[in-house]
């Protein structure tokens, strides 16, 4: 496919400043010729994400936050960060309804779709996030559970610039477990119809990430299924060594 894939970074409630020799490494390491295919984004702690991007300027890594508040802007919202203080960090993108979020903070499809648009409102690229429950994938309920999040947490202006998807078997997450290639390319493509679906010509350019337990031994197998156009990766990321063995699996 022409669409250029994206390794991307997601640090959780990870990093104190000693990481910041990983994000170097990082950056160091995807600023070769690579990059010219390839684009790769780390999504740090809020706290170091001023300090990231000062240290990737003139690199080809790019920063993002993990997270941003349904306002786009200032409130009364103790603890929350706006995606305009995401884009005054000077990150591009934001991750939207990860599967954390939406246990752990209640977050439903409307709540992510308004991150969403809060994140364009500020020229931030939101990374939304879907997938199934280890009862929901047993019973076979997968793709009817998919459709239903892809469609809800979708605003009705998303494009390919503004948003990209993220595909994270919630049984996948840090348990070492992955579907198969052969599931994974039966989710994405239903994923890839439904987009066209729904935004015509336009679906075909929204990227595609698998997530869940994407490991330097399985990336390869992962990111040559159709339709997977890059990997969002936790535990891994947070090892400059492992992240670029993923990112080198292209
Ligand atoms: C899924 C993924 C990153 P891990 O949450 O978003 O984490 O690779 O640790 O399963």
């Amino acid at each position: 496919s022409d669409i250029r894939p994206l390794v991307a970074g997601n640090w959780k409630m990870n990093g104190t400043r000693a990481s910041l020799d990983q994000i170097r490494a990082i950056a160091h390491g995807v600023s070769g010729p690579l990059s010219k295919k390839l684009d790769a984004l780390i999504c740090p702690p809020s706290t170091l994400l001023y300090v990231a991007t000062t240290l990737t300027v003139d690199t080809k890594l790019m920063i993002g936050a993990q997270d941003c508040h349904q306002k786009a802007r200032t409130g009364a919202h103790t603890g929350d960060i706006s995606a305009q203080m995401i884009r005054d960090c000077f990150a591009t993108h934001v991750i939207v309804g990860h599967s954390e979020r939406r246990k752990e903070h209640k977050e439903n499809n409307k709540v992510v779709s308004t991150k969403a648009r809060a994140a364009y409102d500020q020229g931030l690229t939101a990374i939304v996030c879907i997938g199934e429950t280890r009862s929901e994938h047993a019973s076979g309920r997968t793709m009817e559970v998919l459709h239903r999040q892809l469609f809800e947490s979708m605003p009705d202006d998303a494009t390919g610039d503004n948003t990209i998807i993220a595909y994270e078997p919630i049984w996948a997450i840090g348990t070492g477990q992955t579907p198969g290639a052969d599931q994974v390319a039966d989710v994405h493509a239903a994923m890839r119809r439904d987009l066209i679906e729904r935004f015509g010509e336009a679906g075909e350019r929204f990227r595609l990430l698998y997530g869940g337990s994407v490991k330097p031994g399985n990336a390869k197998e992962l990111m040559s299924v159709p339709h997977v156009n890059g990997a969002l990766i936790g535990g891994a990321s947070l090892k400059a060594a492992d992240f670029l063995s993923i990112y080198h699996a292209f």
